[in-house]
């Protein structure tokens, strides 16, 4: 079975559309494994391939509980779930991926968080330009979270190490050439 079809799936379910296999998630965007796979047609779930697809996930995409019965994305999501992540003090500077052809629109604009929860942002120039390489021609922009923080802005950090804020205004961004 191709793990990366069965991690995709996932993360349409438990980010996008739940109720497109009439499952329904918990407010903190939990879902029950065993109705996750007694719902789940397009292929034969598994307790056994959803542990091996979330402890191979590269980005660690998805947790489990404690418990072994649920499961939930750690972020990304377009469906409303809280994430009860606690606000943190995030590094001095911060790093946005984007494609080049986004660029203007940005530099009028703001970092929005256009379809998902969240603005997301990376602490190393590796994921920042493989996140926008996904969109074009990547580029790389600064931007100063020190300041945005000082200035009252808050950050989350979810467990998979990706920082999230609600938006980043104009003047904390620079391209970074
Ligand atoms: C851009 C992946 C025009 C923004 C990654 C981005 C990430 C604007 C796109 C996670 C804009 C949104 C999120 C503005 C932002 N004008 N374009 N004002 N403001 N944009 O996919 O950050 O593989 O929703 O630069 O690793 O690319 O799914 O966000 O290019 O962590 O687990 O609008 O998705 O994780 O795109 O990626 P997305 P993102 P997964």
């Amino acid at each position: 079975m191709d793990l990366k079809k069965i991690s995709k799936y996932l993360s349409f379910i438990l980010r996008h559309q739940p109720d497109s296999i009439g499952l329904e998630l918990s407010d903190e965007g939990w879902a029950n494994i065993n109705e996750l796979i007694g719902k789940t047609r397009k292929f034969k779930l598994t307790k056994e391939l959803i542990d091996t697809v979330v402890a191979s996930n590269d980005k660690k995409r998805f947790l489990v509980s404690d418990d072994g019965l649920r499961i939930k994305a750690n972020q990304g999501h377009s469906v409303n779930v809280k994430l009860e992540l606690e606000p943190m003090t995030p590094p001095d500077v911060l790093l946005h991926g984007t494609a080049e052809r986004f660029l203007d629109s940005i530099f009028r604009q703001g970092l929005k968080k256009q379809q998902r929860h969240h603005v997301h942002l990376s602490e190393t120039q590796k994921t920042a330009l493989s996140v926008g390489a996904r969109y074009g021609k990547p580029v790389l922009l600064k931007v100063d979270s020190k300041l945005m923080h000082e200035h009252g802005l808050e950050f989350f950090m979810t467990e998979n190490d990706v920082w999230l804020v609600d938006e980043v205004p104009v003047e904390y961004l620079t391209l970074n050439v």
